[in-house]
This record gives structure tokens, sequence and C-alpha cells, in this order.
């Protein structure tokens, strides 16, 4: 049993992994930077150890200070939330040699799926649907020019170590080929220092589903079906809802049975996800796996009437799950907008700055995660998001009136916020019919409109 966890993160995900902490009765133990000093997690944990300057390199990214952190503290276990070192796989060993229990899978799983072309064949090997591309890296140009030979166009370059939408080129000719590989591996090899790309069918429009799942160490894996993440801005989730509108039963079942054979098959353990993009004929592939706890796992953890949290670090302490996945029953709707510190009308410019007022809104069917309070800072040094707010309904149009309410009620002065975005995108006559793709957000503009 764990008796103190050290929360290796900072903002609302920090205060997420507390509470459950609190419900489970560990100690907790936050680390912060020198410009979170005054952030809740550091006023909601048992203690606090200041790691390092506000740049993330210094403090929130830096495993040593982490590391050291949790040993001068005496902590079992190790949970990283999302972003910072949740992906990394060297920082997990470093757990692992100095007996801390990162929450996540085996080091060798996180770098597995980091490869996104041995993730995809890692995948294709469990039965997993992938889209069809050269089978793995890309050797030469000339192997590039073998593979469109079978593959037809338009394709995608696709760097191996690049994920969630870095690095990737759209190919629609021949003639543009050539100058598009040489470009996309010098790209890959400054941003990622790996030059290795890989290849696939360029699918137009797709949807992004993504299915959340949930492993125990004793090999029982779970679904709780999928999330709907198609709103989205240069790669960024504005909006995330479970379930989607356009899955049968059928299909949600034969995708979430996928992912879980996908992970059960690389020996995954703890909570994850596994991306796949819809066609429009309704065709799954595989994308990308997750290997940590996701911004939008409330909206999943609403429908499903479950704390993810408080099962990933059951899991990693070596519970077996204590449910089947006949026991896990979807019940209504659930959608999350991310309202961030950034001016929608000039291109999402990050807006950090003080919370000159904020009122947070409630009622039935609303839940806000926010690290914020009145007249808090927001530090120019991290990401914009300032709060999570979910809106659950018996169904969607419940869950869209209670959205549209909670907007209403959300005030903040000082700063500008993507609250007046959501406003009008929640309205937009596409959103309500469930009418939009990934290309949503590129094609219309709410400014006009
Ligand atoms: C694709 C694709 C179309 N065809 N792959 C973007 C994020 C990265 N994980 C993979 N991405 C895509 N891969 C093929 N073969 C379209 C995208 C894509 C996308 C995917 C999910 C959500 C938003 C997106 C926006 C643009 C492109």
């Amino acid at each position: 049993m764990f008796k103190k966890i050290l929360i290796a993160n900072r903002g609302e995900i920090a205060l997420r992994v507390i509470r459950a902490c609190n419900e489970l009765g560990i100690a907790t133990v936050a680390v912060h930077s020198e410009a979170d000093s005054d952030s809740l997690h550091v006023r909601f944990a048992d203690e606090a150890i200041c790691i390092g300057p506000p740049a993330s390199s210094g403090s929130y990214l830096n495993p040593v200070r982490i590391i050291t952190a949790a040993e001068i503290t005496g902590a079992d276990a190790i949970h990283p939330g999302y972003g910072f070192l949740a992906e990394n796989p060297d920082f997990s060993e470093m757990c692992t040699s100095a007996r801390i229990k990162f929450i996540g899978p085996s080091a060798e799983v996180i770098r597995q799926m980091g490869d996104k072309a041995r993730a995809k064949a890692s995948m294709k090997a469990a039965g997993v649907p992938v889209i069809p591309g050269s089978e793995g890296v890309l050797t030469s140009i000339s192997h590039g020019y073998e593979v469109l030979e079978s593959s037809g166009f338009p394709v995608i370059l696709k760097a191996v170590a690049g994920g969630g939408g870095r690095g990737m080129r759209v190919v629609r000719s021949l003639k543009e080929f050539e100058v598009n590989y040489q470009m996309a591996e010098a790209e890959a090899a400054s941003a990622f220092g790996n030059p290795d790309l890989y290849l696939e069918k360029y699918i137009e429009n797709p949807r992004h589903i993504e299915i959340q799942l949930m492993a125990d160490q004793h090999g029982n894996t779970v679904h709780f079906g999928e999330r709907e993440c198609s709103i989205q801005r240069r790669h960024q989730k504005l909006i995330e809802e479970a379930p989607s509108a356009v899955l049968t039963p059928e299909l949600r079942e034969k995708m979430g049975q996928v992912a879980v054979q996908g992970a059960a098959n690389v020996g995954y353990e703890g909570a994850g996800t596994i991306e796949f993009l819809l066609d429009q004929n309704n065709n799954f592939y595989f994308m990308e796996m997750n290997t940590r706890i996701q911004v939008e796992h409330p909206v999943t953890e609403m429908v499903y009437n479950q704390d993810l949290v408080k099962d990933q670090i059951l899991v990693a302490m070596g519970e077996k799950l204590r449910y089947r996945q006949k026991d896990i029953v979807l019940r209504g709707h659930a959608i999350e907008c991310r309202i961030n510190a950034e001016d929608w009308e000039k291109n999402f410019m990050p807006n950090p700055g003080e919370l000159k007022t904020l009122h947070l809104p409630g009622g039935p069917g609303i839940r806000v995660d926010t690290h914020a309070y009145q007249h808090y800072r927001i530090p120019p040094f991290y990401d914009s998001l300032i709060a999570k707010l979910i809106a659950y309904g018996r169904d969607r149009n419940e869950a869209i009136e209670r959205m549209k309410r909670a907007l209403e009620e959300f005030i903040i002065e000082g700063i500008k916020t993507t609250i007046p975005f959501h406003q009008k995108l929640i309205r937009h006559k596409n959103f309500i019919e469930a009418d939009f793709d990934t290309g949503f957000l590129t094609r219309v503009n709410l400014l006009e409109d």
C-alpha cells in the first residue's frame, strides 16, 4: 500500500490527483516551481517542496529534482499527471531505480508507444486496424516511392518521434514528394533529435475518437467507451464529449474490444488511451496510444460514474480491478469546454495575468476542475488552461443546455479567456447537429458567423 504519493505536476491535474489521494487516505507531496508558490496544489498537499526556477526545464521537467524531493519526503510513488514527464520512459526508469513506483505503465511500454512506428506495428500485430502505408520506418526516398506505388495519393509523412500533430506533412502528388520528404526529415531531426519518418495513406477529414482503458497488474483490461475529440485547433483540443454522437453501440463495442486487445497484448498497466481516426465510412484506424491520464478524462468519469484517477492509483498498488467489462455501463452525456487564458479573437494568443474577478458556475450537472481562485495570477511559463468546465446531462441536448447556462454563469475578469468562443461554438448549427470532424475549426470562422 502507498502511504505517500508525490505529484510531479501543477495546475488542475495536481489538485485532481490530491483529491483522489485524500479519498484513499494517502498523504500527498506537492512539488512546485518558484512561480507556483501561491498555487492551490501547494496549499492542498500535506507537504510541498520548491524544486526550482519558473522555467519547466529546471523544475517540472527536471527528473533529478523531483526524485530527490520524493526521497527526502519518503514518498512511495510518483503520479506524473499529464504533460511534463508523464510519458518519459527515462524518468519512469529512474523512479524504478530509486524504488519509487511510477504510477503508469512500464518504461518499456512507454518507450514503445513513444515510437509511433513501433506503436503502430505492435497494434497491427495485436489485430488492431492500422492505416495502410510503409510497414515501419522509411529507409530512403526510393523506399518512399515504392510505398507510393501501392498506396496512391494523398499520403502523410509522419515523424516516428513526433505525435500529437507535430512533424507531419501531407503530400498530394508525386512531384511534391521529394521536397516534402527532405523537409520533414530535417524538421524531425531538429525538433525531436530523430529524423526517422513513416508514411501512410492520408484520410481526409477524419473524426478523432479515443477509447479510455484501464488495466491492472493481473491481466485484466477494460474500456470505458469513447471520447469525441474532433473539435481541435492546431492539435489543441477545445471541446471533448462522451459518448460520440456518431457511434452506434455496436461500433463502440467493437472499438472498445479492439483497444482492449491492443493494450492487453503489449502488457499495458494503468490508465491509458488509444486514439483512433474514424473515416467518413465509419472505418476506424489506430493513430496513437497515450500512456497517461488525459486532460479530458472527466467526461468519461461523468458518463461511467467512475473515478479514473483513484483506479489508476489502486492498480499501481497492485490491486485487482473491482469491475469487469459487463459492469461498465454508459449513462447520459458529458461535454467539456477547455477554458484557456487566451484571446480567441487574436489567434488564441496566450493572455496570462491576474484573475481580478472569478466566479465559478455550479448547479445540477456542472463540474469545474480548476486550480484558479479569485486574484490568482496565471503565470506565463506554462500552458494556458484555467479550468475545465464539464456539463453532464441525461442526453446530449441536456448537456448542451447546461453548458450554455454554466458558460453564462462563469465570470472571469482581468484577462481574456476562451469562454466567449465556447459560447459561440456550442450554438453553432454544425455543433448542435454533431456534424463536424477534425477540419471543422479550420473551415468555419466564428469571428464572422
Ligand atoms: C492523420 C490524419 C489523416 N490521415 N493520419 C494529427 C495528430 C496526430 N496524432 C495524427 N494526426 C493526423 N493523422 C492519416 N493517415 C489526420 C490527422 C489530423 C488530426 C487527427 C486528429 C485530430 C486532429 C487532426 C487534425 C489534423 C490532422
